[in-house]
């Protein structure tokens, strides 16, 4: 590279990268080839429209290229392309669900999302974002019992409001969500169901957790978490309609461009189709299941160890440590983590009475080291050096 500069911070972060413990649980190590497609010749072309209806010349290979990886998403979910569509334009995961919302909500009309403090997403409707400006937001969020979705409270908070889209699927949710019970819920007011399987995609892929396709009339994700691609998101509409002129899937995609976007970024749907290959192999169905195990056994052995584990456990990719049950601060314990060398976030548990910026717990996932090999007996090692940095 010619740019000694930024070659310099590149290595830099690649050393950094090498030496650590990742367990931030939204992080992985795409593979060669999928960096190898994200820096390819498509990073030169514009591509505005769709395969077959596109505004520049010159698109012949870019209408392959989307129409394949289009194909390929289906497939990694088996879905059949008579009943489901799937837009692979989103930037990333927030200009994805500002697009459905954007396509299937009327401004002003009411998005139910859990509370960013209980576990969701900013761009659940959240105040401090703009899909809860131009929305109303219904928060919704875990028991203070178990920890875990109250699907009887839920329905209720649902039928005083009357929502117009159920979000589901979350950033610091330990536990499988029952997508039946959401869309009970969802047909018992007329709301649309949207999941937003973000964290947990390449664990749906690799048959490690329920699929949410049965039930939701819209499932976005990002591309990049346990999906092991590179930054960017996909949103799969099915084909029924939502009013006399469209379908949803008509509808988001006129959201996606031109309601919200410009050109779409071809070389990471070119990354974004790698990946989803890679998510095909029976390989990757070893590796979610892996993920998943050390994840149990990470949970397990912090809380032998004394550690209060949020709702107990983990069914999937991540848990949350409440640090503060043994006086630690969020912040603290993840600064402390980080000198050590093992990454993770400060994170807010449910019912938290601490600020955003110095919550009561971590969150730990274990996509990153699952990636790099590690199994069972090194969650055992890496809890025990956990508890040793935590206590000192
Ligand atoms: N920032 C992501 C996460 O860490 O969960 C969600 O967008």
């Amino acid at each position: 590279m010619k740019d000694k500069e930024i070659e310099k911070l590149i290595k830099e972060e690649g050393v950094r990268e090498r030496k650590v413990v990742n367990l931030i649980a939204s992080e992985n190590f795409a593979s060669d080839d999928v960096r190898e497609a994200l820096g390819s010749v498509f990073t030169n072309k514009y591509a505005e429209g769709y395969p077959g209806g596109r505004y520049y010349g010159g698109t012949a290979v870019a209408d392959k290229l989307e129409n394949l990886v289009r194909k390929r998403a289906l497939a990694v979910f088996k879905l059949s392309p008579e009943k489901w569509a799937v837009n692979v334009q989103p930037y990333s995961g927030s200009p994805a669900n500002l697009a459905v919302y954007l396509a299937l909500v009327s401004p002003g009309e009411k998005i139910m999302g859990m509370s960013l403090n209980m576990g969701g997403h900013l761009t659940h409707g959240q105040k401090v974002s703009i899909t809860g400006k131009i929305w109303h937001q219904i928060p919704y969020g875990v028991s203070q019992k178990t920890e875990t979705l109250d699907y009887g409270e839920i329905g209720e908070i649902a039928e005083k409001e009357k929502p117009r889209i159920i979000v589901v699927g979350y950033t610091a949710y330990p536990r499988v969500i029952d997508f039946g019970k959401f869309r009970k819920i969802a047909d018992s007011v007329g709301a649309i169901l949207m999941v937003d399987m973000s964290h947990f995609a390449g664990l749906v892929a690799g048959g490690a957790y329920p699929t949410p396709f049965r039930y939701a009339d819209v499932v976005m994700t990002t591309t990049h978490k346990t999906l092991r691609g590179p930054r960017g998101a996909m949103i799969f509409a099915r084909k029924i309609k939502i009013n006399s002129k469209l379908t949803i899937a008509e509808a988001i995609d006129k959201a996606v461009f031109p309601g919200l976007q410009g050109g779409p970024h071809l070389n990471a749907i070119a990354a974004i189709g790698v990946a989803l290959r890679e998510a095909g192999q029976p390989s990757f169905k070893t590796y979610a299941k892996q993920i998943v195990k050390n994840a149990k056994v990470l949970a397990e052995e912090l809380k032998k160890l004394g550690w209060k584990i949020v709702s107990g456990g983990t069914d999937t990719h991540l848990l949350l440590v409440d640090t503060m049950s043994r006086g630690i601060g969020g912040k603290e314990a993840a600064e402390k983590l980080e000198r050590a060398g093992i990454i993770v976030n400060k994170n807010a548990i449910p019912y938290d009475t601490r600020k955003p910026s110095d919550p009561s717990g971590i969150r730990l996932g274990t996509p990153a080291v699952t990636t790099r090999g590690m199994k069972e007996k090194d969650m055992k090692k890496l809890a025990a050096r956990i508890d040793n940095i935590l206590k000192r």
